[in-house]
């Protein structure tokens, strides 16, 4: 199938979702935070922070992998965006990667359906217009290469979000 019609935009809440992995806007400490961090933690239980605490934590642009716990998602991807600094310290390398990271991760689980959120766009501060355009290019790349996984979508929190993530798809494809 073509790679466009295995990448979706939802509008949402991302611990909500019945897919087999959701991708967490973690932190190198991998212990928790705000954001969806936050919301996945309070949505998977606190068993999610012990796994996350024997990892040791996780270095920008790389991910690991946990138990989804209460969530629909049978797993947890974490991965550390880079926080924005005003684009010349390696910001979209290390974004690109925290998505080519992720994917092989799950492709290593067998993950067929996967969710990501806006990855370093909130509290990072990552241009959203910049960071849409990197993940819908990055996971092309590795969609183009890879049968899984079979979906991938991305989530939007807010409409704006949405119409951005639409445009950078529109940009990608055409
Ligand atoms: N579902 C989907 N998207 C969400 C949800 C949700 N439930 N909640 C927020 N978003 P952020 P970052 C969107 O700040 O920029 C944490 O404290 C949000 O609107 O969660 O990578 C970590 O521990 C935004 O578009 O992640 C780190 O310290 C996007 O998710 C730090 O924040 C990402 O926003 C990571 O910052």
């Amino acid at each position: 199938m073509d790679p466009r019609d295995r990448m979706e935009i939802v509008q949402g809440d991302i611990t909500t979702l019945h897919v087999d992995a959701i991708v967490n806007a973690a932190n190198e400490s991998l212990l928790g935070g705000g954001g969806v961090d936050g919301a996945i933690h309070r949505a998977a239980g606190p068993e999610l922070l012990a796994e996350s605490r024997a990892i040791g934590g996780c270095p920008t642009g790389e991910a690991r992998i946990t138990k989804g716990y209460r969530l629909h998602a049978r797993w947890v991807i974490h991965t550390v965006g880079p926080v924005w600094q005003g684009g010349r310290s390696h910001e979209d390398e290390l974004l690109a990667g925290c998505y080519a990271n992720s994917l092989t991760l799950a492709r290593e689980y067998d993950v067929r359906t996967i969710a990501f959120p806006a990855v370093s766009a909130g509290v990072y501060g990552f241009p959203m217009e910049r960071a849409a355009r990197i993940a819908i290019k990055e996971t092309k790349r590795f969609l183009d290469d890879s049968e899984l996984p079979e979906k991938v979508a991305f989530v939007c929190f807010s409409r704006r979000a949405e119409d951005i993530y639409q445009q950078a798809m529109d940009e990608v494809f055409n």
